[in-house]
């Protein structure tokens, strides 16, 4: 056999080992929304001070730290997030994901409630809405219907707006007793709008509640602690130690620790993916995720070391016979 034949077979072989997504999404996609600046423009309107770096931040964790590529996110600031910027984003991905990927949103923004549209959902007679820059509602109606473009099997939804807890559960009638359908007539339905089969989401408060973002964290408290919990390896909230933080494992950092921080806000998940969701794209190789400068480093070692070698190795054989036909002159 030639000897470069060998040393690309060599390296070949060496390479294989580190393919194995298997279980784990093929594509993982995102947008990323966060509104400090509502409508108007500057100053004026219902303005916040940090959502727009929860936003930023989370960007920041999933492509530094977690081996997102950046073409796959969305990320929508202030005055990009109105409500047309947000479905014409749903609209674009929806055209590239496939099922065997994972679908991230994101939101950080403001939360709210209004009188129960139809579908007539709600058993405390309120549907919970976000708000866009535009200062226009999406609803959780609409907001479970406008995901439905997206066909993945793992879709996670993180809200870090007030009552973001009725995004996924219906009622809780104790705190809200005002006019709507009677409770009894829905009271076998506990879950509803994004309460779906291959969603995990994450909401910051629960569905009566609101909730805060803090200028010592400068974040939204819950969006701080998950990001705290992604941050630099070993992962803090890798708790089964596999060096990815999945969606779960976000949540049960971080849910806690926006309590302990602010006791009037209590985290709330829905999860109905049977495996865990994990925001850790692929493997981690020698101490590291396999992030493109990771895959690199790897190529390097394992392909180039070999080719290098066989370079060499193709220059000594032949400089071997320029020798021997020198030598044989004489
Ligand atoms: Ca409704
Ligand atoms: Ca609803
Ligand atoms: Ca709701
Ligand atoms: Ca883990």
């Amino acid at each position: 056999m030639k000897v470069w034949l060998f040393l690309l077979i060599l390296s070949i072989t060496f390479t294989i080992p580190f393919n194995t997504a298997l279980a784990e999404p093929d594509e993982h996609w995102a947008i990323l929304i966060g509104i400090s600046d509502y409508a108007p423009a500057g100053s004026g309107g219902p303005d916040l001070q940090y959502a727009d770096d929860d936003a930023n931040d989370m960007y920041q964790v999933l492509t530094n730290e977690h081996g997102w590529k950046k073409e796959n996110i969305i990320k929508l600031v202030d005055s990009a997030a109105t409500k047309t910027g947000i479905q014409n984003a749903v609209d674009n991905l929806s055209n590239r994901v496939n099922p065997n990927d994972l679908f991230l949103l994101f939101y950080a923004g403001h939360g709210s409630y209004t009188t129960d549209q139809p579908p007539i959902d709600e058993a405390d007679g309120f549907d919970e809405y976000i708000l866009t820059h535009d200062q226009e509602q999406i609803l959780d109606d609409e907001l479970a219907i406008m995901l439905e473009k997206i066909n993945a099997n793992k879709i996670v939804v993180i809200m870090d707006s007030c009552f973001s807890g009725g995004f996924f559960k219906l009622a809780d009638i104790e705190t809200r007793t005002v006019p709507g359908p009677p409770p009894e007539s829905l009271s076998d339905t506990i879950n509803g709008d994004l309460a779906k089969q291959g969603y995990i989401v994450l909401s910051a408060s629960d569905e009566d509640e609101t909730c805060a973002e803090s200028s010592i964290l400068q974040n939204g408290i819950f969006t701080f602690y998950l990001i705290e919990g992604m941050f630099m390896k070993p992962f803090p909230a890798d708790f089964n130690n596999n060096r990815k933080v999945s969606a779960e494992e976000a949540y049960t950092y971080a849910a806690p620790r926006a309590t302990n921080f602010n006791p009037n806000q209590h985290a709330q998940i829905w999860d109905a993916i049977p495996s865990e969701a994990n925001l850790t794209i692929i493997n981690q190789i020698i101490g590291g995720t396999l992030t493109p400068s990771n895959k690199l480093r790897i190529a390097i070692f394992y392909l180039g070391l070999p080719a290098l070698l066989g370079i060499f190795s193709m220059a000594a054989y032949k400089y071997r016979k320029v020798l021997k036909s020198q030598f044989s002159r004489f």
